[in-house]
């Protein structure tokens, strides 16, 4: 039996998994529809990284991710109503609607984009926390990148610039087993892409079960502390996988139905409710989470399918930090 407080937070990470489950299951809904603008990657299956991940952050720390980014938004507070306009391309978008789901930002909590160009993000990674570390700031920087990303040399240079510099910035490398269409395994040289390359940089090899939201605080927080005194950069390898395809448009017919049943047992939403039944959690009150859930997110797509088109004059806003629209020279 946990105690009120452990129960507290517990539930608390699970309903942020729930919800983070049901916003894309939506999303995919819609995007069969045809009411989704561009892609649309989902993290159906790997919530417990986002989820546990964001839950050892401050406020004023940073976290930065890939295309598959409407966790990681979500799972540092970005309003879902706003995220959910963005990938319907309406007014109320957290990017104007003008970004779409590939490029979710809200450096308002703390989350500095989703990058669809695979590694650019992790030397940017390197800017945030090079920029506390001249601050003086105990900020941290936390990076979500896939497996098939650390073949890409940016992850190799950002990964020796960080060590090098003794940079405060968690690499975490959500190993879903696949690159697109290509099993990882059959484009690298060593079993684990990220933990096996770690002692190239001086690094720990650190590994986790990513379908464990527990495992992925007490694993991500450590990186944290480290990293928040002084201790430098970690490379966390989180083994999960996405029960969907590449993009809402992948039938995924690469796989086995076994394989993916298998991952299936291994679903990090119904271990957490396990776990929290097996602490003394009601099934009524798990219960409960879920149907304020799927209430909650019935409200904000009726809401957002409401909501208007940007007007065309906003494709000409929000293109410089200095809210001008013309490069200067
Ligand atoms: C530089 C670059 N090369 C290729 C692509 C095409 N591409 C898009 S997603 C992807 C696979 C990335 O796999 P992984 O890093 O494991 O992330 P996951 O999609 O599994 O989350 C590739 C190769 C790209 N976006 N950028
Ligand atoms: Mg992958």
């Amino acid at each position: 039996m946990t105690t009120g407080v452990d129960t507290a937070l517990a539930l608390h990470l699970h309903e942020q998994m729930v919800f983070i489950r049901r916003f894309e299951a939506k999303v995919d809904a819609l995007y069969r529809q045809g009411r989704v603008r561009g892609p649309a990657h989902l993290g159906i299956g790997q919530e417990a990284v986002a989820v546990g991940a964001a839950s050892v952050l401050r406020p004023g720390d940073r976290s930065i991710g890939t295309y598959r980014g409407h966790a990681h938004a979500l799972a540092r507070g970005a309003p879902p109503d706003a995220v959910l306009r963005e990938l319907l391309g309406r007014t109320g978008g957290i990017c104007a609607g003008k970004g779409g789901s590939m490029h979710i930002t809200s450096v308002e909590h703390g989350y500095y984009g989703s990058y669809a160009i695979i590694g650019a993000h992790l030397p940017i990674a390197c800017g945030l926390a090079w920029a506390d570390q001249i601050r003086g700031d105990d900020a941290v920087t936390l990076c979500f990148f896939g497996d098939g990303t650390t073949n890409i040399g940016a992850f190799h240079e950002a990964l020796n610039l960080a060590a090098v510099w003794s940079l405060p910035v968690v690499f975490v490398c959500e190993n879903n087993h696949y690159m697109e269409y290509t099993p990882i395994a059959d484009v690298i040289a060593v079993k684990q892409p990220a933990a096996d390359r770690a002692a190239a940089y001086g690094l720990a090899p650190l590994c986790v079960d990513g379908n464990d939201v527990d495992a992925v605080r007490a694993v991500i927080g450590a990186a944290v502390d480290r990293a928040r005194n002084g201790g430098g950069p970690s490379l966390v390898e989180a083994e999960t996988y996405r029960h969907g395809g590449h993009s809402a448009a992948d039938p995924a017919t690469y796989r086995s139905t076994e394989e993916v049943a298998q991952w299936k047992l291994r679903d990090p939403l119904l271990r957490h409710a396990e776990q929290l039944c097996a602490s003394g959690v009601s099934d009524g009150d798990i219960e409960a989470v879920t149907t304020g859930v799927a209430a909650e997110i019935e409200r904000i797509t009726v809401e957002a399918l409401a909501a208007p088109s940007p007007s065309a004059d906003t494709a000409w806003t929000d293109m410089w930090s200095d809210g001008s629209s013309r490069w200067r020279n």
